[in-house]
């Protein structure tokens, strides 16, 4: 019977012709199947004599072998053609130069800002924090800035849609002392607190930009001095820049809420600034009037205070000389603080 060599050769034929799994599972199930060609001439085995189908059945099998042979290799081969085509399509060219992951960096003005709160932390300072919006009592009255004061007016302060509380028109804080007295409202004394922040004035030119940051320092007890206040604020300009080479001097000052005010020079006294004095902060001994806002019996307690802007620190502590850099975004600039 040649017709099982015409058999197996159709067989090889067809799975050939089979371009994907599917198609040759199919192939196979009329050869193989239940009512396969060869499952067929299996069943009908049983219908010859015993000799006859013997032979018949040797044969029949071996076709079978063939066949179930020629199936796994095709199967083999239909695999590795598409294990090949994924390589292809999935193949990546390490030549090619990566895209890299950039990464940002802490803006100078928040390093600067970081620090001080690790420095103050450091010698046993809190550090508080509260609104950028605020009403007019804790912003200006409570701070004993009179009601006729030019930092009261529309030219001076960010005015914002809205009325607090006594029915005063809500504002942009103007610096962060407005922080102390809610802080001192709320604790009792000792108190040693920082109060970092952003603040906002009407201003802009090449010294002075709408939005700066600041840092007021706030001690309150019943026995400290201003050579508490000097002790500390020397250290910390000690730790900031990083040198014990710097002179701290005040001279007297006003500020409305403190009496008598001061401000605080600095100078370093080695490097390319050696000697040059320069204005770092403000400073003063709590007044009175303040002291009753924060809820506090100016017999008892005494209280000093300082105020430094962060860009100001920054400026001297990286030798930057335009403010501006700090809110123009350029990364050649920026970049170098990473
Ligand atoms: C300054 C200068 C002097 C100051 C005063 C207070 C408070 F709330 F205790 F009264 N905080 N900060 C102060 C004193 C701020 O900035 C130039």
């Amino acid at each position: 019977m040649t017709d099982l060599e015409q058999l197996v050769a159709q067989a090889a034929e067809g799975f050939s012709l089979a371009t994907d799994g599917t198609a040759l599972e199919n192939e196979k199930a009329r050869y193989l199947g239940k009512s396969g060609v060869l499952t067929e001439l299996l069943k009908g085995l049983g219908k010859l004599e015993h000799a006859e189908r013997k032979t018949e059945g040797a044969r029949i099998n071996a076709a079978k072998e063939r066949i179930e042979a020629l199936l796994t290799e095709r199967r083999q081969a239909l695999a590795d053609a598409e294990l090949n085509t994924r390589l292809q399509s999935e193949a990546i060219d390490v030549t090619l130069p990566g895209r890299g992951t950039p990464t940002g960096s802490i803006h100078p003005v928040i390093r600067t800002w970081q620090r001080v709160e690790e420095i103050f932390r450091s010698i046993g300072f809190e550090v508080a924090d509260g609104p950028e919006i605020e009403n007019d009592w804790t912003n200006f009255t409570s701070l004993n800035s009179p009601e006729n004061h030019p930092a009261r007016s529309m030219q001076d302060t960010f005015y914002i849609d809205g009325l607090d509380s006594d029915g005063k028109q809500l504002l942009l804080r103007t610096h962060t002392s407005p922080m102390q007295v809610r802080y001192a409202r709320l604790h009792q004394p000792p108190l040693k607190v920082i109060a970092p922040g952003r603040t906002y004035r009407v201003d802009s030119d090449a010294t002075h930009s709408p939005m700066f940051h600041q840092v007021e320092g706030l001690w309150i007890d019943e026995n400290i001095s201003f050579a508490d206040l000097k002790g500390v604020y020397t250290s910390f300009l000690k730790c900031f820049f990083e040198t014990d080479a710097l002179e701290v001097r005040f001279r007297p000052s006003f500020f409305p809420f403190t009496e008598p005010s001061a401000e605080i020079d600095m100078a370093f006294s080695s490097g390319p600034n050696k000697g040059r004095w320069l204005e770092i902060s403000g400073a003063g001994q709590v007044h009175p009037t303040v002291l009753r806002n924060m809820g506090l019996d100016p017999e008892r307690y005494i209280g000093f205070a300082f105020g430094s802007g962060l860009e100001r620190l920054t400026m001297l502590r990286y030798g930057i000389n335009d403010l501006r850099l700090f809110y123009e975004g350029d990364l050649r600039f920026l970049k170098q603080f990473s």
